[in-house]
């Protein structure tokens, strides 16, 4: 079971990768989150290294979705994310996925 702290903590998190704000979590936030990122570190679009951290924001969708998208609707809502990391965190390969995800979350927004 997640805590208070954690609940909130992912909620938070969940809000962040909501980037359309429309309360799912879609390959389109992960875009948008892509571009925002590369722009910030100064990743030309369309390079190589875009290309290659591209490839990397989908496997990481693909992963998210197979994981938790327990509707099969391509996108995560709240409750199937809040569901699926209270799974992932009682595993240590889970908690790693998700402190991992976590850090390279804070890493791209980070000014
Ligand atoms: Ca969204």
């Amino acid at each position: 079971m997640l805590n208070g702290l954690q609940t909130r903590n992912l909620t938070t998190m969940f809000r962040i990768f909501d980037a359309s704000g429309n309360n799912v979590i879609s390959w389109a936030d992960y875009e948008t989150l892509l571009h925002r990122f590369a722009d910030r570190v100064g990743i030309e679009p369309d390079s190589a290294d875009f290309n290659e951290l591209r490839e990397r924001y989908h496997r990481d969708w693909q992963e998210l979705r197979h994981e938790a998208d327990a509707g099969l609707d391509g996108t995560v809502g709240l409750n199937e994310w809040l569901r699926y990391h209270d799974r992932a965190i009682s595993t240590p390969e889970g908690y790693d996925i998700a402190v991992t995800a976590v850090a390279e979350m804070m890493i791209a927004l980070a000014d």
